[in-house]
């Protein structure tokens, strides 16, 4: 794995260098992957033994192709994903980011995640690159399709659950994601690679930046000038590239980011 700046493993230890660019910064880019939402109990797709695409096969789950085949097999794997982000409560990492815009005049969560957990925690800008569980959509005219969840009888790993018919053209419904293969949210797209482009710090919280496009996303932000700061108790890609690797968790790192950064700017004001 590539090396980088040598990783920050204690969260009482978060460098001065760090905060100062935190408090000047006019805008944040907080890019979240999986891992933001682990300790609220929601799998990652890459992690050992408990990664979802340890598990399962995303040819057959997450594409286009595996939906017109078996769409019973698909619509019920993301019902029962549905239903356990909706049994999850946002984690202090959550909190801790909607906490930042306290602190920053801008701050814009641009996240790979398709649950909605940063919204319940409070962040006010949140543009999901991969869609959102909560939005399911008609696969002929796209018409917005709402159902109420089934969380209590979903057996673990969900079970082939027939999805609902769209109520103006009869086409089946499918889940608001974007599957691999298909292009991303055309404006979701624009803003992320807009914000990204034009931020002072760009913090990666929990992903293993491997999904494209949006893993360019902390690369334009270098490229550009912006400090990257990558939170992520193991090593990835992405550690050269960083300017800080906070080496832990994201529950235990972002609060004690923003408890640091709180501190200054209350000793500046
Ligand atoms: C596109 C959504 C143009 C649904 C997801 C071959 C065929 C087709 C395409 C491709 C191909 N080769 C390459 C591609 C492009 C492909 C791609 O990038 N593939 C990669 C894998 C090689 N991309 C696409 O297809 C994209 N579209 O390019 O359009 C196009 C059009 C036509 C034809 C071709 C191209 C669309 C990508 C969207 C895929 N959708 N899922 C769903 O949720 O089911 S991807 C999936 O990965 C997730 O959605 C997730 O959002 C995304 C990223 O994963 P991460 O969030 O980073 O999660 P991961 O598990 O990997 O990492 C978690 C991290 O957290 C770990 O590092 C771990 O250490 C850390 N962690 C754990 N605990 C904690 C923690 N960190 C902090 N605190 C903790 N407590
Ligand atoms: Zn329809």
């Amino acid at each position: 794995m590539a090396s980088g700046p040598a990783p920050i493993e204690d969260a009482s230890a978060i460098p001065d260098a760090l905060i100062d660019r935190l408090s000047q910064a006019r805008r944040i880019v907080v890019f979240t992957g999986a891992g933001v939402s682990a300790e609220s109990g929601i799998a990652t797709f890459r992690d050992r033994n408990t990664g979802l695409w340890e598990r399962f096969d995303a040819h057959e789950l997450a594409t286009p192709s595996a939906f017109v085949r078996e769409p019973a097999l698909v619509w019920g794997w993301y019902e029962w994903r549905r239903a356990a982000i909706a049994r999850a409560q946002p984690n202090p990492a959550h909190r801790a980011i909607a906490q930042l815009a306290n602190s920053v005049a801008e701050v814009c969560v641009v996240t790979q995640n398709v649950d909605n957990l940063h919204e319940r925690a409070g962040s006010k800008q949140v543009v999901h690159l991969h869609g959102n569980l909560a939005q399911a959509r008609c696969i002929r005219c796209g018409r917005a399709h709402k159902h109420a969840v089934q969380a209590p009888d979903e057996p673990e790993n969900g079970r082939a659950v027939e999805p609902p018919r769209c109520r103006h053209c009869n086409s089946l419904v499918r889940p608001g994601v974007v599957w691999f293969g298909e292009s991303l949210p055309e404006d979701a797209w624009q803003l992320a690679a807009d914000m990204a482009a034009s931020c002072d710090v760009l913090l990666s919280v929990g992903t293993s930046a491997l999904v494209y496009p949006a893993a360019s996303l902390p690369r334009s932000a270098a490229a550009r000038g912006a400090m990257v700061i990558q939170v992520n108790p193991m090593a990835t890609d992405m550690d050269r590239l960083a300017h800080f690797n906070l080496r832990g968790a994201a529950g235990v790192m972002l609060p004690a980011v923003v408890a640091n950064l709180e501190n200054r700017v209350r000793g500046a004001a």
